[in-house]
């Protein structure tokens, strides 16, 4: 492989290219006009224009994107997250013209991306699931009984669906004709497909994903486990590894049972393997990420491995170079998620003119992004902006070293979620590891923050105050040498 074309923005499009630019790999961008001055761009050795500035007439257009391969020369193309990372049809087209897809094979990322095919593909393994049906259902009769067999509360979900959409919770008998109905319409407006299937519903899980990768040797291997539990709405904002709850026993099952559901569907490549675990540390497959994902860097740090690089040569057709055994947990990983959204105005998004920027640097502290100061956040895409990440010997310093790079961090023009993130690594709950997927919504509200804040202020008046004091006393000293007095009252 000696040249990519990186089909994606933003951060994951630079991280994407420094590792090929590490492997002496030629970086091939493709932007949109919002994008033009963008530092993936910048930061590439040639880049090709889309199209407008909307995903849908852009970095969506599967035609466009291969076009831009071709005209390039690029011999692999590396998809990051989002846009076509999960398109089974996109990584088919690329495959058929030459190029290597940098991702799983289409019948892999095809079978995942229906929860129902992924239990099938699955169900020759020993892999632990949540009670639940395995196959879709449109019967309401057949559903009461089923509910009643497995016990309320349970969840309806939709095969098609991911990121918690298409999901209803359902208490008793007497809700259940009645959200079923809503499920499955809900499922039809939004993925085109009405599959829906019942679970029994886990109050309060922690959400626990398996980092897994496999060459195409049949060589898989699991890099441990994220613990992503503190999501607001099924979005991730705090991400760490390891996870304080796994025993040594658990990480091991769950390891193991994630490597099996790589093999069962053929799996090439780094991929994410999502887990819930209930309050008896019992854990069930929920279902399999077919992409690199945003959080993926904790795990390089507690591991030592490069991911895309390892990814880039897995599509080259290399062996991975290491074994289960040659893998082991290093020191403790962090990563908020900054988003250029309001926490205080219900996580609105807040886009503008970054009129200053100033990145936290220092040992331990990584910051994965893709803009610079006096840059425009585009209203098109994510709005999550940059990742932080910082890592330390033991959990306490990584958390220590990620309140240090918040306030370091200077971001003016817009909102930022920093603050929240700020919150998260205050709390007891997440300093002590005892929180679920319940974190934000039990904790949070703008109420804190804006306490937060407030305190901040008085601190940094006080402060001030002290300084102003100094700067007095000491001038006295100079002047009057008589103000020993205001000495004992700092
Ligand atoms: C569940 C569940 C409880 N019980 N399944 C949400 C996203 C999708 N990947 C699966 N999800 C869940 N499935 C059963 N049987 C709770 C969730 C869930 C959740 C999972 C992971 C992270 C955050 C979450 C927040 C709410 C609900």
């Amino acid at each position: 492989m000696k040249k990519i074309l990186v089909a994606n923005r933003g951060e994951i499009a630079l991280r994407v290219m420094r590792s090929a630019k590490k492997m002496g790999i030629k970086t091939v961008a493709v932007y949109s006009e919002a994008d033009r001055n963008a530092m993936h761009v910048r930061f590439a050795d040639e880049a090709v224009l889309l199209g407008a500035a909307p995903s849908s007439e852009s970095y969506l257009v599967m035609e466009k994107v291969l076009e831009a391969a071709k005209t390039t020369g690029a011999d692999g193309i590396h998809p990051g997250y989002g846009f076509l990372s999960e398109n089974a049809t996109f990584a088919q087209m690329v495959e058929d013209n030459g190029i290597a897809f940098i991702g799983p094979k289409p019948h892999a990322i095809q079978i995942m991306g229906s929860k129902l095919a992924a239990k099938e593909a699955v169900r020759a393994y020993k892999i632990p699931m949540v009670p639940g049906i395995e196959e879709a259902i449109t019967d309401v009769e057949l559903a009461k009984e089923i509910a009643q067999k497995i016990g309320f509360p349970i969840l309806i979900k939709a095969s098609a669906g991911g990121g918690g959409k298409g999901m209803r919770v359902v208490e008793n008998l007497e809700e259940l004709p009645n959200q079923m109905e809503r499920a499955i319409s809900e499922a039809i407006s939004a993925f085109g497909d009405g599959s829906v299937f019942i679970e029994k519903y886990v109050m309060s899980p922690r959400h626990i994903e398996i980092q897994v990768l496999a060459d195409t040797h049949g060589n898989v291997v699991h890099l441990f486990e994220r613990e992503c539990s503190v999501q607001r709405r099924h979005q991730k904002v705090v991400e760490e590894a390891p996870s304080v709850v796994l025993t040594p026993e658990i990480r091991k099952a769950m390891g193991k049972a994630a490597v099996d559901v790589a093999k069962a569907c053929d799996y090439v490549g780094a991929g994410t393997v999502e887990f819930l675990l209930d309050k008896d540390k019992n854990f069930y497959f929920l279902e399999m990420n077919t992409r690199l994902q945003v959080e993926h860097p904790v795990s390089e740090l507690i591991t030592g491995i490069d991911l895309v690089e390892q990814q880039i040569k897995v599509a080259r057709g290399e062996k991975l170079a290491f074994a289960q055994e040659d893998l082991s947990i290093k020191g403790h990983a962090l990563e908020v998620r900054v988003y250029a959204e309001d926490p205080l105005e219900n996580f609105s998004p807040n886009v503008g003119t970054l009129s200053t920027y100033q990145r936290p640097t220092g040992k331990g502290v990584r910051l994965d992004d893709g803009y610079e100061e006096g840059m425009e956040i585009p209203i098109y895409y994510d709005p999550m902006i940059a990742k932080l990440i910082t890592y330390g010997d033991s959990r306490e310093e990584a958390i220590h070293l990620m309140k240090n790079a918040i306030k370091n961090y200077k971001i003016e023009g817009i909102k930022t979620t920093l603050p929240f993130g700020a919150f998260v690594c205050e709390h007891e709950a997440f300093t002590s590891g005892n929180f679920d997927t319940h974190f934000v919504k039990n904790y949070y509200s703008p109420e804190h923050l804006k306490a937060q804040q407030h305190q901040e202020k008085a601190i940094a008046a006080a402060v001030g105050l002290k300084l102003y004091l100094e700067s007095q006393k000491e001038l006295k000293v100079v002047e009057q040498g008589e103000n020993n007095w205001m000495k004992n009252r700092l």
